[in-house]
């Protein structure tokens, strides 16, 4: 072929093409083949009726059939007339005004609207009068706004502060993710140890962390917190998937020392094999993804967890490492309660950047509850650690 050809736009036109059509090929048909499998195995939503022939050796066919709870099948979760003591949680900046209001909307319109729970909104700096008049304006529930003490958003005094900014330093030069933040560190902090403790949250039971720039694409007509209070859940995730080690190069040491020290916490029957592949030598990285949550709040309120988040306080990890909220609030949860005491939420698609959990039950997207993609759902992909959770006992 000559020089003048391969030059040509028209040639390179034809190339791209092929390239394209080759990529979404193998990758239509990679995700495809996901998803007709897991259709052909599970069939949760019409249990009763038994449409599909669901493969008992298949674990998520045994979790979805047997031990998961449907909350959209207990009817007395759709009444409005008494309602759980909860509150949706919000910690965000003035400057994400925009993106927890696109957050809020979702929400709204997905679910509150019919029940129209409160909001806690909490920031380290004084909210704007902006910012209260453009969140409020779309709930009809009541928003409290709250300014954060400074000793939830502070350093210890037993950290030193110059070891601190080294660590930040040479966390940065090596990309570690927020390795050089130091308010992502006070944050992490915060939402581990203290948010559950701030004086506006400490009238609620129950809470739903939500986080500017997320999406919710089914509808919810159930109340979710009633769900939770009914079946006295602790906690409920979407999202679990592998944490970075360079953020948490101690964790596991201090945990393991933590275990040492209180054992009189840690009940035999937790749920240590999800966060561990060798009963507790090491820790596998499994974490919920915890900017959603739905949970307890007297759980964080009690005293195993205290103790817990003040035992790796003292140890300086959320600022001479970069320990984030998710795996400390996991690795709590996997701890300190047995396995039915955790709620997988299905029927809630959520996205948050880069990842989405999608319901792949054809009920949800035939019926138009659902306008997620199914087959961009995070639940079998490697670096996610739902299937162990369908999995382990
Ligand atoms: N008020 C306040 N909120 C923060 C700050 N840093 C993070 N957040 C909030 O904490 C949550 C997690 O932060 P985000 O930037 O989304 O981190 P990521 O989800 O880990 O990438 C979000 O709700 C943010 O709005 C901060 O310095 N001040
Ligand atoms: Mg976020």
């Amino acid at each position: 072929m000559n020089k003048f050809l391969i030059r040509s736009p028209l040639y390179r036109c034809l190339i791209l093409t092929l390239i394209i059509a080759f990529t979404s090929l193998f990758y239509t048909r990679k995700s495809t083949v996901i998803y007709k499998n897991n259709f052909n195995n599970l069939d949760v939503s019409t249990p009763d009726s038994d449409i599909s022939t669901p493969d008992f050796n298949d674990p998520t066919s045994n979790f979805l059939k047997k031990e998961w709870i449907n909350p959209a099948k207990d009817i007395s979760l759709y009444q409005k007339t008494s309602r759980a003591n909860a509150a949706l949680v919000v910690l965000v900046r003035n400057s994400e005004l925009h993106d927890i209001r696109s957050s809020m909307r979702q929400l709204e319109d997905r679910w509150n609207k019919k029940f129209n729970y409160p909001y806690v909104f909490l920031n380290d700096k004084e909210f704007t009068e902006e910012f209260k008049i453009k969140t409020s304006a779309l709930t009809k529930g009541k928003t409290y706004y709250g300014l954060i003490p400074k000793e939830m958003w502070s350093y210890p005094d037993w950290i030193n502060q110059t070891r601190a900014a080294e660590e930040r330093r040479k966390m940065h030069e090596a990309q570690v993710i927020y390795g050089g933040s130091e308010s992502y560190r006070h944050m992490c902090r915060f939402n581990s140890g203290f948010f559950f403790l701030h004086p506006l949250l400490l009238q609620f039971d129950y809470y739903w962390r939500l986080e500017p720039q997320v999406q919710f694409m089914c509808d919810i007509d159930y109340d979710p917190f009633l769900f939770m209070q009914k079946n006295k859940l602790i906690y409920g995730f979407t999202i679990s998937l592998y944490e970075f080690q360079s953020t948490i190069p101690t964790l596991w040491k201090t945990v393991k020392n933590f275990i040492k020290e209180y054992p009189q916490f840690i009940p035999k029957d937790n749920i240590m094999n999800f966060i561990s592949d060798d009963g507790g030598k090491e820790y596998n990285l499994c974490h919920f993804w915890s900017n959603f949550e739905i949970a307890d709040l007297n759980f964080w309120r009690n005293t195993p967890y205290r103790e817990f988040f003040n035992y790796l306080d003292k140890s300086g990890g959320f600022f001479y490492e970069r320990w984030g909220d998710a795996p400390v609030h996991s690795i709590a949860i996997a701890l300190f309660n047995q396995k039915s005491k955790v709620h997988f939420f299905n029927d809630i698609a959520y996205m948050h950047e880069p990842y989405l959990h999608c319901p792949i039950q054809p009920e949800s997207h035939e019926t138009g509850r659902c306008h997620c993609n199914p087959n961009k759902n995070i639940d079998f992909d490697f670096y996610s650690c739902n299937q162990k959770w369908f999995e382990i006992k």
